[in-house]
């Protein structure tokens, strides 16, 4: 948002927006910092750009001499983990939810290595990871202790109960996700919502197969993430369609902070359009506690 940056720079900001790795992070900010405009006024977003991209240059060297981990896996952002028996069905779901392409097949411990893929949800991205299967000799338990939501996907309730003793180690939130429904009459469905409903667990019903509930699952991770959308607009113009994530119970001024370091300080008025403001275009302060889809209109001087 620097007075006077030319499209190129909007260019290399969106590319670092829409980035998924440390690479592409660190690429686009070459770029934006080549082309953002040198002067005065944008000194300050100057010499952030430059302290992040120090940041992530450093974060990439590290991880290079760590290597990728036993498994290959380096946590990006917000991970959930699939955790289920063989032939549950957690390839399949990887393949529903991100564009990764895992193999599926009927025989069982199909999995060895894990697959990663990236669910983009309405601007948010989580990375996604299908474990080899539980109990199996593949199945590396390190991971319970770092992500961020275990789902344990089941083909019925019963199967939990063999591996819950596994699961004692997880220190993210838990979801319980039933697959194949499409192999029960709807009788059946209705036996089984009413009974998890009574264990009081979060969970959702789907046939990754047939498609059924994978944008209500989707949905269901982004709650799990604990964060909000916000968008910025220019006058006269429409919202930006790229939001500016944020964990919830952020203010103006977080939103303003993370566009650059010192931004707030020279934003004159705020005007706000969305779920956390009275009416269009209300004037709200630095302090203004901010919801998801909130669209901010910044004047700066
Ligand atoms: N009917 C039905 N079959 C499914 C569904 N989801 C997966 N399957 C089938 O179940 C089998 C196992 O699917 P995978 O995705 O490979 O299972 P997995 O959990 O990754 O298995 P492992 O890698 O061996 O642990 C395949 O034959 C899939 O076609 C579903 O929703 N309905
Ligand atoms: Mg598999």
């Amino acid at each position: 948002m620097p007075i006077n940056a030319g499209y190129e720079y909007f260019n290399a900001e969106k590319k670092y927006l829409d980035a998924q790795t440390l690479e592409e992070k660190v690429a686009a900010l070459r770029e934006m910092i080549k082309t953002a405009p040198k002067h005065k006024g944008s000194e300050n977003l100057l010499s952030e750009l430059k302290t992040r991209l120090k940041k992530f240059t450093e974060k990439a060297e590290k991880n290079a001499s760590v290597g990728k981990g036993k498994k290959g896996i380096r946590k990006e952002g917000f991970q959930v983990i699939l955790v289920g028996l063989p032939n549950s069905g957690k390839s399949m779901l990887l393949s529903k939810l991100t564009n990764a392409t895992p193999v599926i097949s009927s025989s069982p411990y199909t999995t060895i290595d894990s697959n990663i893929g990236t669910m983009h949800y309405q601007g948010v991205y989580a990375q996604i990871v299908d474990l080899p299967a539980v109990l199996g000799k593949d199945f590396d338990m390190s991971i319970l202790h770092t992500a961020d939501l275990v789902i344990t996907l089941l083909e019925k309730m019963e199967d939990l109960n063999t591996f819950e003793k596994v699961l004692e180690h997880c220190k993210g939130k838990r979801l319980v996700v039933i697959n194949k429904i499409d192999l029960l009459d709807s009788e059946e469905i209705r036996k089984l919502e009413a009974r998890l409903k009574t264990k009081k667990a979060d969970f959702v019903l789907i046939s990754a197969l047939k498609d059924t509930g994978i944008d209500n699952l989707k949905q269901k991770i982004f709650s799990y993430m604990d964060v909000i959308r916000v968008y910025t607009k220019e006058p006269g113009k429409p919202a930006s369609n790229i939001p500016i994530v944020l964990s919830t119970k952020r203010t103006v001024k977080d939103a303003a902070e993370s566009i650059y370091k010192g931004f707030s300080k020279i934003i004159v008025e705020t005007k706000l359009t969305g779920p956390s403001g009275k009416f269009a275009n209300q004037r709200v302060g630095l302090n203004h506690v901010l919801k998801d889809r909130d669209v901010l209109e910044f004047k700066t001087r």
